[in-house]
């Protein structure tokens, strides 16, 4: 395998590269790099890079983003000679990338007129989409108020509080567990997700479908912040997305705790009933929505 492919995939596998959006432009910068440096001939081009395909399918199972850019850019691959070949791959892949990249700021622009002057925002993790939205209310002169979580065990919350705080947006971090404590302050709750499923479910970090239950508890708007490609195709044939189990010393060190046992899944699924829209690049649609835009989209995931 190929060093720089090698050097993308393990960061994607050690989280050094995360989040569903940023993996799947990884994915494809992957496979560009691998058709840029690729010397063999014709017939091991198509052998190698379904090695590389396989290889950074395992990285993580869960985000469907990751699947969908793979095969966005596989599914185009054209052309009887390598240059022809490494030519598509490159052209597909820079063309996933670039509107990977124009999906978050057009979700940043539609998300934003979502957001009242004189909002709470409760946010979880880490979403470079739902960020787009906060950073866009904000910049368009609303004055809005953001807490956020640290989301354990990762804490990937301190990214999201420092990139508000750099924003000069006001922002206050809880711990995960306060959530339902301070939802009487909230306005409108708004994450990300790493997939969601044809019958509207979205599977997010763990913690957010508590989060959902408890903003239904208090009628507080619990919005979902996805580009198209976060839709997964193999859920329409009835596939259940895998939910990602992390090692146990991301909780604690099982050495200090003689006996005990530990479990880390680091995603969990929000029930549409629960969500009350999805903001996506092609507009604003409800949960149930979700089979309609897989139907638009389905070339982002099915296998030619
Ligand atoms: P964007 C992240 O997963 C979080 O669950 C986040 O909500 C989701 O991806 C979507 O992120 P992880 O990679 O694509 O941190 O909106 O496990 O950035």
């Amino acid at each position: 395998m190929n060093p720089k492919v090698k050097d993308i995939g393990e960061g994607i596998r050690e989280m050094k590269i995360r989040g569903a959006g940023r993996i799947a432009r990884a994915a494809a910068e992957a496979l560009k790099v691998f058709a840029q440096n690729y010397k063999g001939g014709k017939d091991e081009f198509r052998e190698e890079i379904k090695k590389v395909r396989d290889y950074l399918l395992s990285t993580r199972p869960t985000a469907v983003s990751l699947r969908n850019a793979i095969y966005y850019v596989l599914n185009r691959m054209r052309g009887e000679s390598v240059e022809e070949m490494r030519e598509s791959v490159i052209q597909s892949a820079d063309e996933f990338i670039r509107l990977s990249l124009e999906a978050v700021e057009k979700i940043g622009r539609f998300g934003a007129e979502r957001i009242r002057d004189g909002s709470t925002i409760l946010t979880h993790c880490n979403s470079t989409a739902a960020l787009a939205m906060i950073i866009q209310a904000h910049r368009d002169g609303k004055d809005i108020r953001v807490l956020n979580t640290e989301t354990r065990p990762w804490l990937q919350g301190h990214i999201t509080s420092r990139t508000l705080a750099k924003e000069g947006i006001d922002v206050t971090m809880i711990v995960d567990s306060a959530v339902r404590y301070f939802m009487r302050d909230v306005d409108i709750v708004i994450v990300g997700a790493d997939t969601i499923a044809s019958n509207g479910a979205v599977i997010n970090k763990i913690g957010t479908s508590q989060i959902a239950l408890v903003a239904h508890e208090a009628r507080v708007p619990f919005i979902v912040a996805a580009e198209t490609y976060k839709f997964s195709p193999e859920t329409v044939i009835g596939r259940l997305v895998e939910i990602e189990e992390r090692p146990a010393d991301e909780i604690a060190n099982p050495e200090d705790f003689p006996g005990v046992k530990f479990r880390n899944p680091v995603f969990d699924a929000t029930p549409p009933e629960y969500i009350d829209a999805i903001i996506t690049e092609k507009g604003v649609i409800s949960p149930y929505l979700a089979y309609q835009i897989i139907k638009e989209v389905m070339h982002f995931g099915a296998e030619s």
